[in-house]
């Protein structure tokens, strides 16, 4: 034992830079496969290198050590790995504003963060940190490309992207503000140039049907994704242009209302709509219009709903009847077909629209037991049919059945499944980025870099002049020759999106230092991911494209789990006086100041009391405050205890000869370690876990007792307090277990087990008087209550039999020896 330190004061500087040297010194955090242990691969989401770290990352990457912490205690093989989502538009912004090139600023920041983290104590394996803007980083997500686009699951087609005609480049969404360029405030435009795309839609039933097993994700997450995902099923349906020998195909899920379609409506990019545009100047004007920046779903979703007639017009399939076809805000192009038809009576979007534009609202879905009125609303549930000729009577599901038969008889329509996800659109105009590894030849089209010639590295100096990315100004980067015919050819100068590199860096974290393999076999030993932290923001993309890319891994045979990952928690907020944190509303508080001023204990501490993990949490200083001295108060019990030791005579526990005082002090020990073991491991309520710690710091600060059987009560208990809370606040407790007098390394000691007969209370005999005469003797946990005596003595049936039909006047309870009931007629 140290004696030197008894009655040190608390000092975390000391203390953090000392248990932090040791960890580092002592590699402790480093993990390799071990078939003999349970594995455990915890990991939070990586930052991106912004420059400092915010409150955010704070509590993101405490919930995840934590985590760590207490499941190596438990004895399993922890991984914890670190690295950073280092691609990205902040870095060009910086390099415009300050003249630093983009790779400078990143790794410079990098740094910074690095050091941060690691004054905050987090348990991580460094050897293992990645950052994705190296190329031994994304030369990977570069091969893989070139094999997903052999199989065909990578293809390019022309996209719209938002164009600035003055500055002549692509802007990213973030780059428009309302509608005009961030720089020189010109209005933005849309724009059609080829682009790569995954097809993420090859996976979409397997996308959603998995996430059934994902039972340890928040039911919320799941339904965000099912809902991105979007599952229809419905039937095409061709329906016949008149006096064309052709037909117009729409989407619908509902074709049950098929004999209430009173129109048809397309898209402003539908052909039709072209076609339209070229005979009529009006239809060309709305189509420009309607073309026009903003055709985003949220942005439709919202507008007034706006149509113009084509002219044409279609053949209804049963009736022959003839339907106006007009173009419609509303209807996307992207899918379905980017056509519908119209149903106004069942459907309130036609029906707003019919309304508006004096088309015909004709009923033909009823209920018995609805109020129908089709002038104020569509009714929009399912029914039985109307108005619909031999379909009439049948319920919607049935009708759905044979009005597909009847379209299928015809060659007039197909039952359809459709998703509403789109195929992911990888390319980005943009410098910071991996650049896409393909090289388009006149003669032989677009050819993907052989393995040989990668990683195609991104050139790191370079100087930002004027706008657009450098790289498409550098003929030295771009001009090269065709892999395949050996004549000049010019290499692809767009990036990926960012979003590529975040997708599968957890599994590159298994074999991060392989030069041969973009996983290897460890990645088997390590995956899935068993608990995931991060942000609710990334409930859909991220997690979307990480679980797709995991899949085409799995399909590539590098890696043989189905899922990346087991559990996910989504943290809350730091929020402060009730709205987020952030720079834009000048309302953080940073991190580095409050390691600074308190320690990384009392972040921490701060941190994981102030809420459950997954709800947001309130900034306080007071809070801050209040762990500080929550801190400083173990601190000081134990160095008490330590002197009462010294001066004392001490001995090992006897749990026989402890007195009822003595006892008492183990139970409420054993209970407190038995809730904390359920609240962090299983509920993962880490808040609650440090309340009890934090009562039961009451009755042991309470607790004086220097005889031998005390301080042996006291020591357990102190040893006790200090392992449930090192997961927690690791420096100050890596201390006090030395102090406490132990040689070993608190890192590498087991989770307690309660002792269950500690738990066990004692009982004792208590009479039950009515008037002051014996009436029953009871057995009471001699630690209960006045309130649990009087209801057990009121349950006794002798009792009761005493005072049937009479009123209580009161109840003396004298504790440990009687119950006295008085009681009149
Ligand atoms: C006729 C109908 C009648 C419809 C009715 C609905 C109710 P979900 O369920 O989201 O898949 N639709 C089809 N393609 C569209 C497009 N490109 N843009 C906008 N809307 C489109 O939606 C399917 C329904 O959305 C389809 O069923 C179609 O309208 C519309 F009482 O067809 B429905
Ligand atoms: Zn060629």
């Amino acid at each position: 034992m140290s004696s030197k330190k008894i009655n040190e004061e608390y000092q975390h500087q000391l203390i953090e830079k000392s248990a932090q040297h040791y960890w580092e010194k002592s590699q402790i955090f480093k993990v390799v496969e071990d078939k003999s242990k349970e594995k455990f691969y915890c990991l939070s989401m990586f930052p991106y290198p912004s420059g400092r770290l915010h409150m955010g990352h704070v509590r993101n990457y405490t919930i995840g050590d934590v985590i760590s912490r207490y499941q190596r205690m438990q004895g399993k093989n922890v991984m914890q790995p670190m690295g950073w989502d280092a691609f990205g538009l902040p870095a060009e912004n910086a390099a415009h504003k300050n003249n630093v090139p983009p790779a400078s600023w990143t790794r410079d920041n990098i740094d910074y963060m690095r050091n941060q983290l690691k004054q905050l104590g987090l348990a991580y394996d460094w050897d293992r940190e990645l950052a994705t803007c190296n190329a031994d980083y994304y030369r990977w997500e570069q091969w893989l490309f070139t094999r997903l686009y052999e199989k065909g699951l990578v293809y390019k087609k022309t996209a719209a992207v938002n164009w600035c005609p003055n500055d002549v480049t692509v802007l990213a969404n973030e780059q428009v503000i309302d509608g005009k360029c961030w720089r020189c405030d010109t209005d933005v435009v849309r724009k059609e140039i080829p682009q790569w795309f995954f097809k993420i839609t090859d996976y979409a039933e397997e996308l959603l049907t998995e996430l059934d097993s994902l039972d340890g994700w928040p039911e919320q997450v799941r339904t965000m994704q099912k809902n991105w995902i979007g599952r229809s099923e419905g039937v095409e349906i061709g329906f016949k242009i008149a006096g064309q020998d052709r037909n117009i195909k729409v989407f619908t899920t509902r074709p049950d209302t098929l004999m209430g379609v009173t129109y048809l409506a397309v898209a402003a990019e539908h052909d039709l709509a072209q076609q339209a545009a070229i005979q009529y100047d009006n239809v060309a004007a709305f189509v420009k219009q309607c073309t026009a920046v903003g055709t985003a779903e949220a942005v439709v979703e919202s507008q007034e709903k706006l149509g113009i007639d084509t002219g044409f017009k279609a053949v209804h399939p049963v009736t022959g009847k003839q339907l106006p076809i007009f173009i419609a805000n509303f209807v996307l192009m992207g899918y379905g077909e980017g056509a519908v038809m119209s149903v106004p009576a069942h459907d309130q979007r036609d029906w707003e629209f019919a309304t508006k534009y004096g088309l015909p609202v004709q009923q033909v879905i009823t209920d018995d037991n609805t109020n129908i009125d089709l002038n104020k609303q569509a009714f929009t549930e399912k029914g039985r049919l109307i108005n619909s000729a031999e379909f009439d009577g049948l319920s919607s599901d049935d009708a759905f059945t044979k009005i597909a038969d009847y379209l299928n008889k015809n060659h007039q329509g197909q039952v359809r499944t459709t998703y509403r996800l789109r195929d992911w659109g990888v390319s980005r105009q943009r410098y910071w980025g991996a650049p896409i590894p393909i090289i388009n030849c006149d003669a032989c089209g677009a050819v993907p870099v052989p393995d040989k010639d990668l990683p195609v590295v991104l050139p790191e100096d370079v100087t930002f002049e004027g706008v657009g990315s450098p790289i498409k100004k550098m003929p030295e980067f771009y001009e090269t020759t065709c892999p395949k015919c050996g004549k000049a050819a010019i290499r692809e100068t767009d990036t990926f999106d960012t979003f590529m590199e975040s997708s599968w860096y957890y599994a590159r974290y298994c074999s991060a230092d392989s030069d041969t393999a973009m996983v290897d076999e460890r990645a088997n030993y390590w995956l899935p991911v068993d608990q995931y932290v991060g942000g609710i923001e990334h409930a859909i993309l991220h997690l979307l494209y990480a679980r797709f890319f995991n899949k085409l891994m799995r399909d590539a045979g590098l890696i043989k789990n189905d899922e990346p990952f087991k559990n996910l928690l989504t943290q809350g907020m730091v929020l402060k006086d009730g709205s987020k944190m952030s720079k834009s509303k000048g309302n953080t508080v940073d991190p580095q100041a409050l390691i600074e001023k308190y320690g990384a204990d009392t972040a921490r501490l701060f941190m994981m009391f102030a809420a459950p993990p997954d709800q947001s949490l309130e900034w306080s200083d007071a809070g801050v405050e209040g762990a500080y001295r929550f801190i400083k108060r173990v601190w000081n019990v134990v160095m008490k205890h330590c002197q009462a030791l010294e001066e004392n005579t001490i001995t090992n526990l006897n749990i026989d000869a402890l007195n009822s005082e003595q006892r008492e002090l183990r139970m409420k020990v054993h209970k407190a370690v038995a809730k904390v073991t359920d609240d962090i491991g299983r509920r993962y309520t880490f808040n609650t876990a440090i309340a009890a710690v934090m009562e039961l710091m009451n009755s042991v600060t309470k607790f004086n007792d220097n005889s031998e059987q005390g301080l042996a009560v006291m020591q357990e208990a102190l040893e006790l307090i200090v392992l449930v809370l090192s997961p927690i606040i690791p420096h100050v407790t890596h201390e006090l277990w030395q102090v406490l007098g132990h040689d070993e390394n608190i890192v590498n000691h087991g989770w307690p087990q309660h002792d269950a007969n500690a738990l066990v209370q004692d009982e004792i005999q208590m009479i039950i008087q009515v008037n002051g005469k014996l009436r029953a003797k009871m057995m009471v946990a001699s630690e209960a209550s006045k309130d649990d005596i009087e209801q057990q003595a009121f349950k006794d049936e002798n009792v009761q039999r005493f005072i049937e039909g009479m009123n209580v006047v009161k109840v003396i309870v004298v504790p440990k020896r009687l119950v006295n009931i008085v009681v009149k007629p």
